[in-house]
């Protein structure tokens, strides 16, 4: 062995006999792999990522991704040797209340942690963001340094295991990377052909590598079970990784053939060692095969964990490199500098004053009024992008006059493009733009957003969860948002997804109603620092409300919930309504005061999530508690209004699946129309007098 000493061997050793210690103390977690991979972590934390422990969020640092969650300990043991905050006693209380060793990694919870990985295929697809972010940066801020030499270039290492490998997001996402020829995202798969169920023979059999080389990925493989008897060679992987960081035109993948849980004596290379303690004798026999002492928990070699911890000040070093090479660049190009430090400080400028202002004479569905606000954004937010899952035209995703982000030679009769450009194309690929649009977030500063048809929110879910649990403000436009899609029918028409979406916690789900809500909303989204964003928007048109006397500002959107049309004494109904449906409420309201004397309030209702944070004195004030007499209208389910209603209200809704038909029709034969809030709000009166 050449590339590491003996003390780094003996550091790897204590991480294995650690991990099982950890899992063991805890009575439960995920000992296999990270006892067998802690040699290429090792190797990947002392010898490759540029990091610096003292300072882990430095903007010139490599990205590090676990993307095997379940294998937390793999990171930890790194973080507690390389010196990035970790120490024993962290280790020690592995998946405990409150430790910083939860049973995942979790963003912006344990210092070295990137993104919070767990849900396989995640981490992997959203390193694909990370690399597409780091080389938009690059091109706002340094395009004509060369490659390798711009204190924009870091490389993206990830840490993948067999089951991320099968989950179709990693598919998507490695399509992507290998079209766009992410030179900076390497790969290292723990190909040990073991997941829970054992043998992955029983479930996983083609050529991996062979696809990635179809993706047009540059595949390598090592094999530590090549001979006889396996042989941890860390520079034969090294060498792997050297060639890789070489390969700057394609991503890169390794697989590294192991054994689970080697050197252990009975669990080695058995689905047994994936997520159980191993038995306090299977523990001993593991430490007496590492050459430790059996009868010794969480032993620490002094010298060794020294060793490692030369990290933190080869990291100090690398970062006041770093440093110089920032400066020399801020002198080269003043005229970037206060651009990278905007997003270095992730603050985005005051936009208040570019927002577009739209008249009551000009009906337009909110999808385009979007369009419109996301041009006038672009024009002031360089680093402000971002595209669609194919549906650019519907979703009115298009930056005008922008190249799109691909290379040059794949530029097309309709698109013209460069590595640096500004229009992203996912291709119908709407988990991996989820993930990746979380990965542009995570890293560099940028903002991007991503869009679809609303009722394909489902396909992005899991991606769209993870953004919350971070608390990462990314970016999701979703059009075509009600059975006003029409005669696309059932599988276009959104029913039950804004409920779906409100039912993720620290989820801002924005559906404007008409569009000077959709400008205030993207200001709104575009302030937000710790929650995702679903922006949710008509394929129809919609009137522009005249915001004269009667109408109340379109500011009120920033609170989520304003009264637009108010009534000269104490209201005898409110009706609460979001998106397309705040148009009928109006019409009610005017229709109940003409016919019925009925003095009815409008209440906007664009994003709950914001309004649930006003002050209760701004709440009252909307929805005073005296006014029982309620009616809510979303052509959709009315699981998410009853908060605002209760049973004294009434909803008006659609609990069912829509048809393919014209949309006026559906909404007739749905119930969703004025005259049903008409007599709902009447029913409602009623029923509280009779109280
Ligand atoms: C999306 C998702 N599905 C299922 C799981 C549950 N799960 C955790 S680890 C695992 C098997 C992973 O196998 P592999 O990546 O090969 O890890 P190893 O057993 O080698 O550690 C499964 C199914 C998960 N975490 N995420
Ligand atoms: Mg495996």
């Amino acid at each position: 062995m050449t590339i590491l000493n003996n003390l780094d061997l003996k550091a790897i050793k204590m991480a294995k006999a650690i991990t099982a210690d950890a899992v063991e103390k805890t009575g439960n977690g995920h000992p296999g792999s990270a006892i067998s991979i802690a040699p290429a972590a090792y190797l990947l934390y002392q010898k490759h990522l540029r990091s610096n422990p003292k300072n882990p969020q430095w903007d010139g640092r490599d990205r590090f991704i676990l993307s095997m969650g379940h294998s937390s300990l793999t990171q930890y043991l790194q973080l507690y040797l390389g010196g990035f905050g970790l120490e024993l006693d962290d280790i020690k209380h592995l998946r405990t209340m409150g430790s910083l060793t939860p049973g995942h990694p979790e963003y912006k919870h344990t210092a070295g942690v990137e993104m919070t990985t767990g849900p396989l295929g995640q981490g992997l697809a959203t390193a694909v963001g990370f690399a597409y972010g780091q080389r938009y940066q690059r091109g706002l801020l340094d395009p004509d340094t060369p490659l390798g030499e711009s204190p924009f270039d870091y490389n993206v290492y990830v840490l993948t295991g067999d089951g991320c490998l099968e989950e179709g997001i990693s598919q998507e996402a490695a399509s992507l990377a290998g079209l766009q020829k992410l030179g900076n995202l390497i790969v290292l798969w723990d190909n040990n052909h073991i997941t829970i169920e054992d043998n992955t023979k029983i479930a996983f059999t083609e050529n991996v590598l062979a696809r990635y080389e179809a993706d047009g990925w540059h595949t390598q493989k090592v094999d530590w079970t090549a001979t006889g008897e396996y042989n941890e060679d860390l520079d034969t992987l090294n060498e792997a990784i050297e060639k890789a960081k070489k390969v700057t035109d394609k991503p890169s993948i390794i697989s590294l053939k192991t054994l689970i849980a080697w050197p252990s004596p009975t669990k080695t290379n058995s689905g047994s060692s994936h997520g159980a303690a191993l038995g306090s004798d299977e523990v001993k026999g593991l430490k007496v095969n590492l050459g430790l002492d059996p009868n010794k928990n969480f032993q620490i070699d002094e010298q060794a964990l020294a060793q490692a911890r030369k990290l933190i000040t080869q990291g100090e070093n690398l970062e006041t490199q770093w440093q110089e090479k920032l400066t020399t660049w801020k002198s080269a190009r003043p005229d970037k500098v206060a651009l990278y430090e905007r997003m270095s400080k992730r603050q985005i400028p005051d936009i208040t004053n570019i927002l577009p202002t739209f008249s009551a004479d000009e009906n337009i569905a909110s999808r385009a009024s979007s369009g419109k606000v996301i041009n006038a954004i672009a024009k002031i937010m360089p680093e402000f992008w971002g595209g669609s899952a194919d549906l650019a035209g519907s979703n009115n995703t298009t930056i005008e006059g922008a190249k799109s982000f691909a290379p040059v030679e794949n530029a097309t009769d309709k698109w013209s493009t460069s590595p640096y450009g500004r229009v992203l194309h996912f291709g119908v690929r709407e988990h991996a733009m989820a993930a990746i649009i979380n990965g542009i977030t995570l890293t560099g500063g940028t903002k991007a957003f991503g869009g679809t048809f609303f009722q394909f929110a489902d396909y992005m879910r899991p991606a769209c969860r993870l953004a919350a649990l971070m608390g990462i403000p990314s970016i999701y436009i979703w059009t075509h948002d009600s059975i006003a899609v029409g005669e696309d029918g059932p599988t276009h028409q959104p029913v039950e997804h804004l409920a779906a979406m409100r039912a993720i916690p620290n989820f801002n789900v924005v559906r404007p109603a008409d569009a000077n809500e959709v400008s205030w909303a993207w200001k709104g989204i575009l302030e937000t620092q710790t929650s995702p964003s679903g922006l949710i928007l008509t394929r129809q048109t919609i009137p522009t409300f005249p915001r004269d006397n009667d109408f109340q500002s379109a500011k009120g959107t920033l609170k989520g919930g304003y009264i637009l049309l108010d009534t000269p004494d104490e209201p005898d109904v409110i009706l609460l309504a979001t998106g397309s449906e705040v148009q009928l409420a109006i019409k009610a309201a005017k229709m109940l005061g003409e016919n019925e004397n009925i003095q009815a309030r409008v209440v906007s209702m664009p994003c709950f999530e914001w309004f649930d944070k006003q002050t209760s004195e701004y709440k009252e004030l909307v929805l005073p508690s005296n006014i029982k007499a309620r009616v809510s209208v979303e052509a959709g389910i009315a699981m998410p209004w009853y908060k605002y209603i209760s049973d004294k209200g009434i909803a008006i809704s659609l609990e069912h699946f829509g048809e393919s038909a014209a949309p006026d029709q559906l909404f007739t034969k749905y119930g969703i129309t004025a005259e049903a809030i008409y007599s709902a709000a009447l029913a409602t009166i009623a029923k509280n007098k009779k109280n």
